[in-house]
């Protein structure tokens, strides 16, 4: 095999110590991007062999992290005392250019592998059952809070739509051109849902009005606000920070 360092290291002399290296982070559960990439050196744009590699190393660990997925492990639930106040605000923009949206001109879209393709109106989701949280919102950037939301639970309006539950995934499309998916597993936890309110009125255009996902399992950037459309998949969707190479699950 070419070399794909200038000091002719070859990706075979090197292959071990990565794999050690994420079997110790990952244990640690601090392996992400950003510390992968600066020990090593590399970005995941190339298409270098080490490139390559890491893209690998980490759809590895999107497959072990998803086989650790404990399905009935409840996140933890805070006080009201707890929420942080002011709560932050976060998108891949400044706040300024936040997208709003007229409640009355939108509707959720359904797509894939689903029975019901009819959208929803706010109204329409309103009257499925709600449910409440306080749980800790975690940032891949290094930073946390703790928020009350409630919603419909995502399992429950999967049901009623006639979702295909072995498909595999679920994706969120937002109309702020934002978008992730997440595993079925993930999606059906007790604690996954999408949310009409936040801090028990409904949802303003900083928080992701009309409708937002939350799920306490997984970082913040799996926690789409600003939803257009949700789809029921065979393939894994990616999505906005996965693309520059954040890990796939993502979980907590
Ligand atoms: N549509 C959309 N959803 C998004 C984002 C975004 O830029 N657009 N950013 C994500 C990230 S990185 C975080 S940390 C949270 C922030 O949510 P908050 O503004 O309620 O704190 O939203 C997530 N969902
Ligand atoms: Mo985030």
């Amino acid at each position: 095999m070419r070399s794909p360092f200038r000091l002719g290291v070859t990706l075979a002399d090197v292959q071990p110590d990565l794999r050690r290296l994420e079997r110790r982070m990952l244990l640690r559960g601090s392996l992400s991007f950003g510390a992968l990439t600066m020990l090593t050196g590399c970005n995941l744009g190339g298409d270098g062999a080490v490139d390559q590699a890491l893209r690998a190393m980490l759809r590895f660990n999107d497959r072990v992290q998803a086989a650790l997925f404990d399905p009935n492990k409840l996140a933890r639930t805070y006080p009201a005392s707890a929420i942080t106040d002011p709560f932050r605000f976060n998108a891949y923009y400044p706040e300024w250019q936040v997208r709003t949206v007229d409640e009355n001109d939108w509707k959720l879209e359904v797509g894939g592998l689903v029975d019901a393709k009819t959208p929803w109106t706010v109204a329409d989701l309103r009257k499925l059952p709600q449910q409440e949280q306080i749980t800790r919102h975690v940032c891949v950037e290094g930073w946390s809070q703790i928020g009350q939301w409630s919603g419909i639970p995502l399992r429950i309006f999967l049901e009623h739509i006639g979702a295909d539950m072995r498909a595999g995934y679920v994706n969120f499309r937002c109309f702020d051109d934002y978008w992730c998916g997440i595993d079925m597993a993930s999606a059906l936890h007790p604690q996954t849902i999408l949310a009409l309110d936040f801090e028990q009125q409904p949802l303003t255009p900083l928080w992701g009005a009309p409708l937002r996902l939350r799920i306490p399992t997984k970082l913040g950037f799996k926690n789409p606000k600003y939803i257009q459309a949700i789809e029921v998949t065979r393939t894994d969707p990616g999505g906005y920070w996965e693309k520059q190479g954040y890990n796939w699950f993502s979980g907590l």
